[in-house]
């Protein structure tokens, strides 16, 4: 029987579309059907695991899975938390990719005076991604207390839960409308192709060396 090649997607979410675009335009066909946790590809044997953005780092890291498609944001994240466990946090980098770029940033309520890194001192700040936020702060001798929250973080300043937040951002259209402003943008983020730091059988080596060319193909293109 031949070995089948397995990649981790997110199910659904903003990665999910240009994940899948991107499998198809190099010839790896799928029929998602939205129920199923996998898809098996109908021209290659590859398969799909569609999961939380969230979960596909540790998936990779742990061989779960052999590829991940997944934000360096989340990547990074997940890295530094596994690491500050002890818990195995290696991967190989493959691809930088052309989608799901974003920045992580700090934002205060639009009346704060704020003038620098240092109005943060002792301060409360809401966000998803506390390992980044707190590597950052260490970084600029900053001691803050992190508000962790899994959603709705640019209204914590409104709810009174916090003075500042960190979030990702893109067009900055919600930091607007919620009142707020960027300070400092603390990480640069863009979707990343990984795989496990363990080589591949021959078998599924074979099909990565063809599958990379035609992901690079495929990037150009693209430009
Ligand atoms: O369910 P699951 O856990 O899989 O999805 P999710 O809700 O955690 O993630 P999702 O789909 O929102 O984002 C997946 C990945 O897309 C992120 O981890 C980033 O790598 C990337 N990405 C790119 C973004 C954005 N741009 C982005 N703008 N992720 C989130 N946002 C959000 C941001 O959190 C804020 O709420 O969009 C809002 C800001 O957008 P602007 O345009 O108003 O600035
Ligand atoms: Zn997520």
């Amino acid at each position: 029987m031949s070995e089948r090649l397995t990649i981790a997607i997110q199910k659904s979410g903003r990665l999910s579309k240009e994940s899948l675009s991107l499998l198809n335009a190099c010839g790896v066909k799928f029929s998602i059907n939205e129920a199923r946790l996998i898809a098996h590809s109908t021209s290659h044997p590859i398969d799909l695991l569609r999961v939380r953005d969230d979960d596909i780092p540790g998936l990779v890291m742990d061989g779960v899975v052999d590829l991940g498609l997944v934000g360096e944001n989340v990547l990074e994240e997940v890295a530094l938390e596994r690491t500050a466990v002890n818990e195995n946090a290696d991967y190989k980098a493959l691809r930088s990719l052309d989608f799901g770029g974003c920045r992580l940033s700090i934002a205060v309520p639009r009346e704060s005076d704020y003038n620098s890194i240092e109005d943060l001192q002792n301060k409360r700040i809401a966000s998803t991604y506390p390992y980044l936020l707190q590597r950052y702060l260490k970084n600029n001798g900053i001691k803050a207390k992190n508000v962790v929250l899994t959603g709705s973080v640019e209204v914590a300043p409104r709810a009174g839960l916090a003075d500042a937040i960190c979030d990702l951002v893109s067009t900055g259209a919600t930091l607007e409308a919620n009142g707020l402003v960027e300070k400092e943008v603390i990480f640069r983020s863009q979707a990343q192709l990984i795989q496990n730091a363990n080589p591949l059988s021959a078998e599924k080596q074979a099909m990565m060396d063809q599958l990379l060319p035609r992901i690079d193909g495929v990037q150009m293109a693209k430009e």
